[in-house]
């Protein structure tokens, strides 16, 4: 009688567990798919893939990273027109350097994607936000897509390079000023 007992204890044991994980992976799940509390993120070692639609006012920065620093090429801002076309406007004024370190300026909240590339090893981009670390590695030859909300905040976030690259490793970082 009492291994019955503890049999049925087993069953709703493993009945509210289940319930438990399903709810936790279906909120990861949620927030992951509508980008709010989230990063997607494409390359290396993972593959989930960008928005299919990027939001109004993402800023995209194309940025090479060389041993030993970064290198922001190019930058667009997304913006749809009333009648709903896409246009990819050059903003390369959010670009700028202070020390020799390159800040890129955004607004508290904005959307911003990065195309990572490197030409020589691999590096990775390290970027901690309030809602959690980013980290994609880039693989000589090998877009990585970053997708990430600025955070809400102004204030400097510092990114760096996080995979070992030389012995310039530890200079080769830069800040998301977000204003
Ligand atoms: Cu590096």
């Amino acid at each position: 009688m009492s291994s019955h007992q503890g049999h049925d204890w087993e069953k709703i044991w493993f009945v509210v567990m289940l319930i438990i994980v399903a709810f936790f992976v279906g909120w990861s799940y949620t927030t992951i798919m509508s980008g709010s509390a989230a990063t997607y993120r494409t390359g290396l070692p993972l593959a989930s893939g960008l928005p299919t639609k990027l939001p109004n006012g993402t800023v995209i920065i194309y940025m090479l990273a060389v041993q030993w620093s970064w290198i922001p090429q190019n930058a667009t801002e997304i913006i749809y027109t009333p009648n709903g076309t896409m246009e990819n406007i050059s903003v390369n004024n959010i670009i700028t350097y202070v020390n020799g370190f390159p800040y890129i300026k955004v607004y508290p909240n904005q959307p911003v994607e990065m195309v990572l590339y490197s030409n020589n090893v691999v590096h990775a981009f390290y970027l901690r936000l309030p809602h959690g670390p980013q980290n994609w590695n880039i693989v000589p030859g090998i877009n990585s897509y970053a997708f990430f909300y600025a955070p809400p905040s102004p204030g400097n976030y510092t990114f760096h390079c996080a995979e070992y690259c030389g012995i310039g490793h530890s200079y080769m970082y830069g800040y998301l000023w977000v204003m």
